[in-house]
């Protein structure tokens, strides 16, 4: 009776412990190892080309800071008249940033003020910056391992 009883338990232990070592093991996944890190690169449709920078180094995690967008046309000249968002998250966690970073302002150059990045655990993580304009809207997502 006794067996009976702790095998029944056990049928419904089961799943619930593949569950949690499947969670457990999503939240701490390696990165894919052939990430393409680049912090500079065209847009997918070959409309700009976006450059991410910040002075922070290591880039912190838990604090907000703030970063750099540079955004040129194909032939590098400064993309003029242009609106940018930036949205990131984590792509092995499924959650997105935890604060809603904006571009506040033109620094000139095609360079671009970005504040209230934070990310607030290590791992990969992506963001994307889209940007529309005059020459159309286009985007570039970044990977950045923390
Ligand atoms: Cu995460």
């Amino acid at each position: 009776m006794r067996a009976k009883f702790s095998r029944r338990h056990l049928l419904w232990l089961a799943p619930l412990a593949a569950f949690a070592v499947a969670g457990f093991a999503a939240r701490t996944m390696a990165p894919p190892s052939e990430l393409d890190l680049a912090l500079s690169k065209s847009t997918e449709h070959g409309l700009y080309v976006a450059s991410l920078a910040t002075e922070q180094s290591p880039i912190p995690v838990g604090t907000i800071h703030s970063w750099t967008v540079k955004v040129t046309t194909a032939d590098g000249k400064p993309a003029d008249g242009i609106a940018i968002a930036i949205n990131g998250g984590m792509p092995q966690h499924g959650h997105g940033l935890p604060t809603k970073p904006e571009v506040t302002s033109d620094l000139g150059e095609g360079r671009h003020l970005i504040e209230g990045m934070k990310f607030n655990m290590t791992g990969w993580w992506t963001l994307t910056v889209s940007i529309n304009g005059p020459r159309g809207g286009d985007k570039a997502t970044f990977n950045l391992v923390l």
